[in-house]
């Protein structure tokens, strides 16, 4: 299960569009940064960059303690790892999924 911290704007959208193609169950968990959450204290345990999106993996592949990520890219890099999706095995598709990803 992956918690999406998520507000509507395009960045954000990058990430539950990637759950939804990717079919990974998650949860959507607005934060709305009209109104300041992004600087509520457990936001900021989650995301200490103050923005969304952020991510929760609650089940993640060594078995150990959920682990929070923030950044965009690194969170889609990491969801693509953990589903072997969208990320070519070979160096040269690695390169051009990568250099578009950030
Ligand atoms: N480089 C970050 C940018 C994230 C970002 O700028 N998020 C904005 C919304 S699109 C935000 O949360 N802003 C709240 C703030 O700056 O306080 C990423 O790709 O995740």
């Amino acid at each position: 299960m992956i918690d999406l911290y998520y507000w509507t704007t395009p960045i954000g959208h990058k990430v539950l569009i990637f759950l939804e193609a990717a079919g990974v169950p998650h949860r959507v968990l607005p934060v709305n940064i009209c109104k300041g959450e992004q600087f509520a204290p457990d936001f900021l345990r989650i995301a200490p960059n103050n923005r969304v999106p952020a991510i929760v993996d609650t089940a993640p592949a060594d078995g150990g303690a959920p682990i929070s990520i923030f950044e965009s890219g690194a969170i889609l890099q990491h969801l693509a790892e953990k589903t072997d999706q969208f990320l070519p095995a070979d160096v040269r598709g690695r390169v051009d999924i990568m250099q578009w990803l950030f």
